[in-house]
């Protein structure tokens, strides 16, 4: 709720820079006065959320509900989406339909003849309200912008029936019709109740907002701000927009008041000296208070905007430049959904990823690929992150004249409802657009695809002067330039350089020459790299990471590239990471099936290790991190026969120029950091190894912990002073998995058999046909194990474990995965078969996970020899855990 206080007064200083038509007299005696109901009032504009206690449908309902109708309805809280579960199942697709959401509702009295609106923050994607059986206004379209609608003529006294469907049904003419997200549906956002007096500056107008400031002019020295407000007043009384700035301390700074005239907008210039400039690094705002006041100067309405006094430019040679300093800007994107929750998520969890990523030491954010909440956008303000804010043209263009429309509607609404927030300094809009490739869609298709190109790209600039814009791609910039649409004045291009293709050692070299690519076609557009990143499953570890594994590893090594380069490219002005965090995509088939991993944060938040990486490449306060201290159980064979540590690297990250680390309080020396890292080789011993990393500088010492609980597998699976108990190999991965629910149990790497220990004979690692990576990439049914049953061996001829004598637990793990031909195959255990004429595809069906265990002894000398024996085809094995009795 916004308040006004009462104890505002204006300092003399404040009144001598007061515009010459405002009194202060006049400001103090309005907000002392008492408002119509003969209370004194707190504030003028009543706000209040409505998202509590509300009935919910999923399915399709006739309007008015019929009476012999009896739907199941169901107490929801909003924010909320019906696909909380559904994008996370093995099932494929997700309810895209209708939605219903009922309740009474009491207006509360404020004002004599107020006016009441419902403002929606979001909610995907087609909006139907009806208020006591009536009909408000059209249908909104599009899932991802704010709007009001002014409920006021339908309402009641005493209870008011709301009704809203909210439909996510895929539609040809709105924007995402396809993406790399899920389009969740409900009212994932807060629902606002306003009320105001008859006069009131606007609510339900296109784009929510009334109050547009401009800072045309900016310096050290001195700063104009223009300020165009929309107010809605009877025709009869004479009122006044007041328009005051105050500083963070709310001392008014300056103020202005002026006659309005009905029916057109006003408009209010303000000029003051030394203003404090809003930057990355200190982002001082100011408030821009408008009020509504009679010539009394009683005040009828008020709302608040952030100012922030800045001035920028990008230059495509040499980078980013803000109150005339030359800033690199890097960052993230960011998607708006929690694991579990779809995208309803709360306000809290939107600041909350901000105060990561402000901890991170980000400067840069791309709010991609939509509008999101305010709260994203007040924190942006508030941490000095420069913003791009884009619109849900994804991959292809909505269907027709009406689909464009639709999607320059979007853009004017988002453009309005975020005009005012000093972070941003770009309307970004579009991504990838060519997705869908023109040439394949016809010629009437590319010729509507380059209209809505050079459309939005005009809109941006009806609607706003003062930033930028800007649309990402992802082919060569050739390409977009033989199709007509890098119309924009920034150039965004999303690159996944060794991840979906060439190798991480080339990573330098390939971004040189994309950027020249672009700069060659148009020397005057700055180049920003919008998307970069790789894919990690917090679950997946590994000593030989490589592209496209998923492991922490790889991703840690991925970004180190990257940010070595985009910091040595000038002509990079800005970066920005894909992603912060994972999030949920319904039709993806990575490790985590629905998830896509590339976020430096998991999609629940925990940390990755190339997470700490940024924060000790970009975050200036002293820090130092043992980047996989999450991974608290770990596991190898010991480096010797009856030996009693297996040596493993532990890489630390800093910004001090050196660490020392230190295992069980023994020292393993020091290290200079190169490039904020240190990699040591750490001896690790069964049972709790304490990792302790000391960096220290100018006598400031900084430490991390890491507490590390170590199972040491024998060399010799027959050793007597470690004697083997238990082992559970990934067979045909090069990675570690964590399983989450057998609590941190571990699958490790799979390796070739060696005389005494174990491994497998024969077979080859399957590959991904187009990738030649690890795995494969299928959502594999009936297990959590995903990335266990992802990689195997195919055409495998035995696996071996020299043991001793015994009873052990067999557990054979295997799947087909999108094979083509028949596989029949034999198992037999030291020449007994165990299991005969598998075919997988046709007794369990295709990609599905099957796990067995077998009961087997041991009476000789000769250990376990498992052979897979085909009968038609290939053998196969995903994994294989081995445990005595
Ligand atoms: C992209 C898209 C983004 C995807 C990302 C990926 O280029 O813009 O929406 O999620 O790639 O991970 O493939
Ligand atoms: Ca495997």
């Amino acid at each position: 709720m916004l308040t006004e206080s009462s104890a505002t007064k204006l300092s003399a200083k404040d009144a001598s820079t007061a515009t010459a038509s405002a009194s202060s007299a006049n400001v103090n005696s309005a907000e002392l006065s008492t408002d119509d109901n003969g209370t004194q009032p707190e504030s003028i504009r009543h706000i209040e959320t409505v998202n509590d206690n509300w009935n919910f449908y999923k399915g399709s309902l006739s309007f008015p509900f019929a009476k012999n109708d009896q739907p199941k309805w169901q107490k929801v809280t909003i924010p909320h989406s019906w696909n909380t579960e559904d994008i996370l199942d093995d099932e494929d697709g997700y309810y895209r339909g209708d939605g219903w959401y009922t309740k009474s509702l009491i207006i509360p009295d404020v004002y004599k003849n107020q006016q009441v609106f419902f403002l929606f923050e979001g909610a995907n994607q087609v909006t139907s309200l009806y208020v006591n059986g009536q009909k408000i206004g059209q249908d909104h379209i599009g899932g991802y912008t704010t709007f009001a609608k002014d409920i006021t003529a339908a309402l009641k006294k005493g209870s008011n029936e709301i009704a809203i469907k909210v439909n996510n049904a895929h539609h040809e003419e709105i924007v995402p019709l396809s993406a790399d997200f899920s389009f969740y549906g409900g009212i994932y956002r807060d629902i606002q109740l306003i009320i105001t007096k008859p006069v009131h500056f606007e609510v339900a107008n296109l784009g929510a907002n009334p109050v547009f400031i401009r800072t045309p002019q900016v310096s050290a020295a001195s700063a104009k701000i223009e300020v165009q407000s929309k107010v809605v007043a009877p025709k009869n009384n004479q009122f006044y927009v007041l328009q005051q700035l105050l500083d963070t301390d709310k001392n008014i700074v300056k103020e202005s008041r002026t006659k309005l005239n009905a029916g057109t907008d006003h408009f209010a210039e303000m000029a003051i000296n030394a203003p404090k400039l809003w930057s990355p690094e200190s982002p001082y705002l100011y408030t821009l208070v408008s009020k509504v006041v009679d010539s009394q100067g009683q005040v009828f309405d008020r709302v608040e905007n952030p100012v922030g006094f800045r001035w920028f430019h990008f230059d495509p040679k040499k980078g980013f430049f803000i109150n005339g300093k030359a800033t690199k800007l890097i960052g993230t994107n960011r998607h708006q959904d929690f694991l579990g929750k779809a995208n309803a998520v709360s306000d809290e969890l939107h600041r909350y990823d901000m105060k990561l990523l402000k901890e991170m030491g980000i400067n840069f954010l791309r709010i991609s690929h939509y509008p999101q909440d305010p709260a994203i956008l007040e924190m942006a303000n508030k941490y000095g992150f420069v913003s791009t804010l884009e619109i849900p043209f994804v991959n292809q263009a909505a269907a027709n004249e009406a689909g464009k429309q639709n999607t320059v509607k979007m853009l004017r609404e988002a453009i309005r409802y975020n005009y005012n927030h000093p972070a941003i300094v770009a309307w970004d809009l579009s991504n990838e657009t060519t997705m869908k490739a023109p040439e394949k869609l016809g010629e009437a298709y590319t010729k509507h695809f380059q209209e809505t190109h050079a459309l939005l790209a005009k809109v941006s600039k009806e609607e706003d002067q003062t930033r930028y814009s800007y649309s990402v791609f992802f082919k060569n910039p050739a390409y977009q330039d033989k199709l007509g649409i890098r119309n924009t004045e920034l150039v965004g291009y999303n690159k996944y350089y060794g991840w979906y293709l060439n190798e991480l050692e080339d990573i330098d070299t390939n971004l040189r020459t994309l950027v020249q690519n672009s700069l060659a076609l148009d020397p005057d557009k700055p180049f920003i790299l919008s998307e970069y990143g790789g894919g990690a499953d917090p679950r997946i570890r590994s000593y030989q990471p490589s592209r496209f594994d998923f492991s922490m590893e790889y991703q840690f090594l991925l970004h180190k590239a990257y940010l070595k380069a985009i910091l040595d490219i000038p002509e990079i002005v800005g970066a920005n990471v894909w992603n912060y965090a994972d999030f949920q995509v319904e039709h993806r088939k990575d490790a985590v099936p629905h998830i896509n991993n590339k976020g430096l944060v998991s999609a629940k938040r925990e940390k990755k290790d190339a997470y700490y990486l940024y924060r000790a490449v970009l975050n200036k306060q002293p820090f130092v991190a043992i980047t996989s201290k999450q991974w608290h159980a770990r596991s190898g064979i010991a480096d010797s026969e009856n030996g009693s540590v297996a040596t493993q690297p532990v890489t630390v990250v800093g910004n001090f120029d050196e660490v020392e680390l230190l295992v069980n309080g023994l020292s393993l020396g020091k290290k200079a950091f190169d490039f904020f890292t240190a990699t040591f080789d750490v001896p690790f011993s069964q049972g709790l190894n304490i990792i302790e990393a000391v960096s220290s500088k100018n006598g400031q010492i900084i430490k991390d912990f890491a507490s590390i609980d170590f199972s040491l597998q024998p060399k010799n699976l027959r050793s007597t002073s470690n004697p083997f108990t238990e082992i559970a190999i990934n067979v045909g991965s090069q990675c570690y998995f964590i399983e989450e629910d057998n609590i941190n149990y571990l699958w490790m790497p799979d390796k070739a058999y060696e005389k005494g220990s174990f491994g497998y004979i024969g077979g080859e690692i399957i590959r991904h046909p187009r990738r030649k990576t690890i795995g494969s990439d299928v959502s594999v049914k009936g297990t959590e194990l995903d990335p266990v049953f992802q990689t195997q061996l195919e055409g495998i001829k035995q696996y071996k474990f020299d043991v001793p004598k015994g009873s052990y637990e067999l557990s054979l793990l295997m799947a087909e995965l999108k094979t083509k031909d028949k596989n029949v195959m034999d198992v037999l255990v030291n020449g007994k078969k165990l299991w005969s004429n598998i075919n997988l595809k046709q007794e369990f069906g295709d990609n599905r996970g099957v796990t067995k265990r077998f009961l087997i002894t041991v009476n000789d000398d000769k250990g376990i020899t498992v052979d897979f024996n085909a009968q038609e085809g290939k053998t196969r094995l995903s994994g294989i855990k081995l445990r005595k009795l």
